[in-house]
C-alpha cells in the first residue's frame, strides 16, 4: 500500500496503514486511528509529556495507577503537577496544596524528585534525537522536532515516525505522551495540546485558517493574560477577529507584537527549529522561596546571577552582545526582556547594569518566583568591552572587576564580595544555572 497516498490512514498502535474509513483498525482492532488529507506532506512536530512528574511516579509504584497523584508541596505548598485522574476532580498546576486537597481529598500526594524527571526527560530527548538531529528542547518535558528528510533513514513519512515514537517511549520509558503534527512550530505545539493525554493531533496548512478563527487570542504565543486584556479593552477576542484586521493598523496599535498577531492569527510562522539553543547563550536563573516584587529583593540576586554569568564567559573566553532579563510571575507567566550592547561583553558588572534597566521596568509590584539573566550573540571575546572612553564610571568598574578577578583567581571566589551579593538576604537561593 502506498504510504504517500492521503486517502489511507494508519493505527498509532500497530502502524498498520488502513483503507478505507471503518472505525477501527483492520489489523489489531484499535479504534486509535488516524487520517488527515495532509498526513504524509507535515513535518513539524511538537511533543510533551501527559502529566509528567505524576507519569513518573506512576511509573515507578503501580499501586498509584488508579488514584489520583498530585506532585507538589514542598516550602511552596503548590501543585506541580497532577494525574488526569485528580485533574477530574478540578486539581490543577499552580494551584494552593489545600485547594487542591479541597478538590480531591483522596488524592496522594507526593514531593518532587527532580533529580529524577531531568534524567526521565534526558532519556526522552535522546530518543527524540534518534529521530532528527533537529531537536529543541522548550523544556524538562517537551520539545520541538523538524523531520523534513529523514523519510529516507526512517522508511517512513514523519506521522508514522512520530506515532512509533510514542509507542516506544510507553514501552521503553513507562511514560505517555501528546504529538502535534502540523507546518509550523506555533501550530505543531497548539495541536499537542489539544488532544490530551496519549493525543495525536494534526493541524494542516488547508485548515490553519479555520481553525483558529474561533480560538481565543490567549492560544496566540506571547498573549498572556494582561496583553489579552488591553486586547479585550479594545473589542478582541478571537482570532478571527485579528484575521480581518490589516497588518499597518495592528502594528499601530500594538507595535511589534501587532506584526506577530498579524502573522500568527493567520497560522503565518517561519521560526525554524534550533537545536543548539541552549549553546547560543549563557545564562543563569534561580527561583524564589517565597514570591518577590521589590527591586530591593530583587536587586541583589540580579547581581550575584550576573556574576555567576560572568564567570562562566570568561572561563569560555566568550562574550555576549545581547542580554537577556527573564522573569516568572506568580502566576508563571513568562516575561523575557532584551537589550543590544553596543559591543559584545563578558563583565558582570555591563551584564547587571543593562539587567538592572530592564529589570526597573519590570518591578511594578508584580510577585515573581524566578529570576534569570544571560547573554546571547555570543562571540568570542576578543572584541569585548573596548575601553568606553565616554564613561568613565564603566571603564573604573571595568578595571576593578579585572582586579578583582585576579584575586578571585587567587584566594578562591568567595575572597571578594562586592555590596550587592554580600548578605543576599533570606529569600535568594544561590544561583542554578539554566543550561547546565
Ligand atoms: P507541563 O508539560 O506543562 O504539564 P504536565 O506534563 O504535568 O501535564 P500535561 O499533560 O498537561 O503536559 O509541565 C511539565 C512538568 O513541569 C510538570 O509535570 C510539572 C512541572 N510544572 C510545574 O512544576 N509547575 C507548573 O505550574 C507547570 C505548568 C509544570
Ligand atoms: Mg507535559
Ligand atoms: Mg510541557
Amino acid at each position: 500500500m502506498p504510504v504517500n497516498d492521503p486517502s489511507h490512514g494508519f493505527c498509532r498502535d500497530c502502524l498498520a496503514l488502513q483503507r478505507g474509513s471503518g472505525p477501527r483498525c483492520h489489523g489489531c482492532g484499535s479504534p486509535r486511528l488516524l487520517r488527515h488529507p495532509e498526513l504524509y506532506k507535515l513535518h513539524l512536530a511538537h511533543i510533551d509529556c501527559d502529566a509528567f512528574y505524576a507519569a513518573v511516579e506512576k511509573r515507578d509504584n503501580p499501586e498509584l495507577k488508579d488514584k489520583p497523584v498530585i506532585i507538589g508541596g514542598g516550602k511552596r505548598g503548590v501543585v506541580s503537577t497532577a494525574c488526569y485522574i485528580a485533574r477530574i476532580h478540578g486539581v490543577r498546576s499552580a494551584m494552593p496544596m489545600f485547594k487542591a486537597l479541597e478538590a480531591c481529598p483522596e488524592a496522594v500526594v507526593i514531593s518532587p524528585d527532580m533529580e529524577k524527571y531531568v534524567r526521565v526527560g534526558r532519556e526522552v530527548r535522546s530518543m527524540m534525537q534518534a529521530l532528527t538531529p533537529l531537536v529543541e528542547p522548550l523544556s524538562i518535558d517537551e520539545a520541538f522536532l523538524d523531520l523534513d528528510g529523514t523519510e529516507r533513514l526512517h522508511g517512513l513519512p514523519p506521522a508514522l515516525v512520530l506515532a512509533r515514537f510514542a509507542v516506544a517511549v510507553e514501552k521503553e520509558i513507562g511514560i505517555t505522551v501528546s504529538a502535534g503534527l502540523s507546518y509550523c512550530k506555533f501550530l505543531a505545539k497548539v495541536a499537542s495540546d489539544l488532544r490530551k493525554p496519549r493525543g495525536f493531533t494534526v493541524i494542516g496548512e488547508a485548515e490553519a485558517l479555520a481553525f483558529l478563527a474561533p480560538q481565543p487570542v490567549t492560544m496566540i504565543w506571547g498573549v498572556g493574560k494582561a496583553f489579552a486584556a488591553t486586547l479585550e479593552s479594545d473589542g478582541i477576542r478571537s482570532i478571527g477577529q485579528l484575521q480581518r484586521m490589516d497588518r499597518g493598523d495592528l502594528m499601530r496599535r500594538y507595535g511589534t507584537m501587532g506584526s506577530r498577531l498579524y502573522h500568527l492569527s493567520r497560522g503565518q510562522d517561519d521560526r525554524q527549529v534550533s537545536p543548539d539553543q541552549e549553546a547560543k547563550s549563557v545564562s543563569a536563573e534561580t527561583t524564589f522561596d517565597t514570591d518577590l516584587a521589590s527591586s530591593a529583593e530583587l536587586v541583589p540576586v540580579l547581581r550575584a546571577l550576573s556574576e555567576k554569568v560572568s564567570a562562566r564567559l570568561k572561563k569560555a573566553n566568550i562574550a555576549g552582545r545581547t542580554v537577556v532579563l527573564k522573569l516568572k510571575s506568580q502566576d508563571f507567566k513568562l516575561r523575557t526582556r532584551n537589550r543590544q550592547l553596543t559591543d559584545p561583553t563578558r563583565l558582570a558588572d555591563r551584564i547587571f547594569q543593562t539587567g538592572m534597566q530592564l529589570l526597573s521596568k519590570e518591578t511594578d509590584g508584580t510577585k515573581y518566583r524566578l529570576l534569570g539573566i544571560g547573554v546571547s550573540d555570543l562571540s568570542d571575546d576578543e572584541r569585548a568591552d573596548p575601553p568606553d572612553l565616554v564613561d568613565v564610571q564603566s571603564r573604573k568598574r571595568a578595571l576593578a572587576e579585572g582586579a578583582i578577578d585576579v584575586l578571585r583567581g587567587k584566594f578562591g571566589k568567595n575572597a571578594v564580595e562586592t555590596g550587592y551579593t554580600f548578605g543576599k538576604g533570606r529569600n535568594a537561593h544561590p544561583p542554578e544555572a539554566l543550561d547546565d
